[in-house]
């Protein structure tokens, strides 16, 4: 069950222009990938699930090669407003940088999602404008089980990477 107590507490919303957190509907499977100019710049995945984003941190940009890791670290859980947020969240504040949308879409799991979560193991494929159709499906594990936990997430798929803007290779 996702919470968004921690991003509530991470953010003071007289200072940053993103969404306050309110809880959507709970039965969407809709995911967004955010380009993010932070102190580093990484990508954003979250994934809808249970009326909250599911948030992980890419360190660095989605990639090509099947079978490449990238580092992905589980955030906080974002409320669905965030599916479209777009803009600049200022200097000195919790994420300062700007954020751009970069891929949306639907997402698939395979098996049951909270308990991949739980059991820190999360296989799924999405199908975005960037990332979509069979051969641009992305299928990723994560791994670790706490939230502070670095999570490596690696593309199983075979896919061919001949998808506008390349496939994110797990995130
Ligand atoms: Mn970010």
């Amino acid at each position: 069950m996702g919470s968004l107590r921690t991003y509530r507490e991470k953010r003071d919303f007289q200072k940053t222009s993103e969404p306050a957190p309110r809880r959507g509907s709970r039965g969407g499977n809709q995911f967004v990938v955010q380009k993010h100019d932070a102190r580093r710049l990484h990508f954003d995945l979250r994934l809808e699930l249970d009326g909250v984003l599911k948030s992980w941190a890419v360190t660095r940009g989605p990639s090509l090669v099947p079978g490449e890791k990238r580092l992905a670290v589980q955030t906080e859980d974002h409320p669905m407003e965030y599916l479209e947020w777009e803009g600049v969240i200022p200097k000195g504040e919790y994420g300062g940088g700007t954020m751009i949308v970069w891929d949306r879409g639907t997402w698939e799991a395979e098996g049951d999602p909270r308990k991949g979560l739980v059991k820190g193991k999360l296989d799924f494929s999405l199908s975005g404008q960037r990332l979509k159709g069979k051969r641009a499906e992305v299928v990723g594990a994560v791994v670790g089980s706490s939230a502070e936990e670095h999570r490596p997430m690696i593309r199983r798929s075979a896919g061919q990477a001949s998808c506008i803007g390349g496939h994110l290779t797990v995130p």
